[in-house]
């Protein structure tokens, strides 16, 4: 007999029939027994309760900002997307250190007088793959390998720009006013396995390795995304009240614990996030706390490993991630393909979270069964499920805007 794991153990779970069952906590109910009494209550004494255990627990304590914002804008026009938009592009210092490691953000903006609302999103292979813009600067940190997208030996080449496009539908997102902010993550933290010796850990560490409850990469690519607006909500021409922390998949699970630690950030929309991001880990549907910690060991910090195959235990789950945005609009995005990420499962997860909402005095989830695919459910939190696979696609970005026109635009 080998040694391996039981079959069934192995096994994704693509049935209903075979979830199994599972408790979730009530987000209203205090570490005592108490309901939570009121909003100051809920601020005061339930939120950092599951703030602290998701800390401690899932994704690992971040080190505070830096001192100071120290930034350089290193390229500026008028007359991108020929004079439609302005563009940046700032190295935002990710310590005190001038020499240390630095965030390359590139910025769209739509050309008016007006402070304009703007997402903010990572993206998977540097600025430069989200457009053909000849003037965008290539990215200078590690890269995967790649040769389709013009990534090679970890470096990038020419055939880089616009590799990404179709996830980035930047004139139709100039064009309805808003601006766009993104940055390369691996500029904070590479996205491999490499005992956190690069990227910004040891800069904070010393060089010594996280502790178990202390930030992995997931904690560190947020923590960028706060860094970034540290940046945005100094610069006079965006709105820093209504910046919205987008992204998709790996980035939609740090776009929602950047929105969870940075109460700044006007809004959040993940995008496919899955397991770690909107979709219940006890479930346990598709990706598995086990198999995410095995593929992506840097991802969550140490503790994390101790659910593997054990989600029962989780003293919280993923719908209180979404509880601690609460009150700040939410959307929760899924595709009917990407079975991997348990499109039911983010559906719940803002369900069970829509109580908070109605608590707090807001508009919660605007549905009680899960909508059917492109029936789009734009309440202050909302969920879409959209046909295809995973993926971003030009579809997406409309409905971000359109939920961001009722609940982060004009307020
Ligand atoms: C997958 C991973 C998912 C998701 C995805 C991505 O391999 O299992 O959790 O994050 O990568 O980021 O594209």
């Amino acid at each position: 007999m080998s040694s391996a794991l039981p079959a069934q153990q192995d096994k994704v779970i693509y049935d209903e029939a075979d979830v199994p069952g599972y408790f979730l906590q009530d987000p209203l109910l205090k570490g005592d027994g108490h309901d939570v009494k009121d909003a100051e209550d809920w601020e005061k004494v339930r939120r950092p309760e599951i703030f602290k255990l998701f800390e401690d627990m899932v994704y690992g304590k971040a080190p505070p900002a830096p001192e100071k914002i120290h930034f350089k804008v290193k390229e500026s026009s008028d007359e991108a997307y020929d004079g439609k938009a302005k563009r940046r592009q700032v190295a935002i210092q990710l310590t005190d250190d001038p020499d240390g490691p630095v965030l390359n953000l590139l910025i769209y903006l739509p050309k008016t007088d007006q402070p304009v609302p703007t997402f903010l999103a990572l993206n998977f292979y540097g600025n430069a793959s989200i457009n053909n813009d000849p003037a965008v600067f290539l990215p200078t940190s590690w890269l995967r390998d790649n040769k389709e997208k013009g990534v090679e030996n970890h470096k990038a080449t020419e055939k880089l720009r616009g590799s990404s496009s179709s996830r980035w539908p930047v004139e139709m997102i100039l064009d309805k006013g808003y601006g766009l902010a993104t940055a390369y993550y691996g500029d904070i933290d590479p996205d491999f396995d490499d005992g956190f010796e690069n990227g910004i850990h040891p800069f904070f560490s010393g060089g010594a390795k996280p502790k178990p409850s202390e930030w992995g990469s997931i904690a560190a690519w947020a923590w960028g995304m706060s860094r970034a607006l540290d940046y945005l909500q100094q610069d006079k021409e965006v709105d820093g009240s209504k910046v919205i922390s987008m992204g998709h998949s790996r980035l939609g699970k740090t776009a929602l614990w950047a929105g969870a630690t940075d109460s700044r950030f006007a809004a959040v929309i993940s995008n496919n996030s899955g397991c770690g991001g909107a979709a219940l880990s006890k479930r346990a549907f598709g990706e598995t706390v086990k198999r995410i910690n095995t593929n992506f060991p840097h991802w969550f910090c140490d503790n994390f490993t101790q659910y593997n195959d054990w989600e029962k235990a989780l003293p919280v789950d993923q719908h209180e991630l979404i509880a601690l945005i609460a009150p700040r609009p939410c959307l929760v995005c899924s595709a009917e393909e990407d079975r991997w990420a348990d499109p039911r499962g983010e559906f719940l997860s803002a369900k069970h979270a829509s109580p908070v909402y109605e608590f707090l005095g807001v508009e919660g989830l605007k549905a009680d069964e899960m909508p059917a695919v492109d029936q789009p459910v734009l309440s202050r939190l909302g969920y879409v499920i959209r046909a295809g696979g995973h993926d971003v696609k030009p579809i997406d970005w409309q409905r971000y805007m359109e939920f961001a026109d009722a609940h982060v635009r004009g307020k």
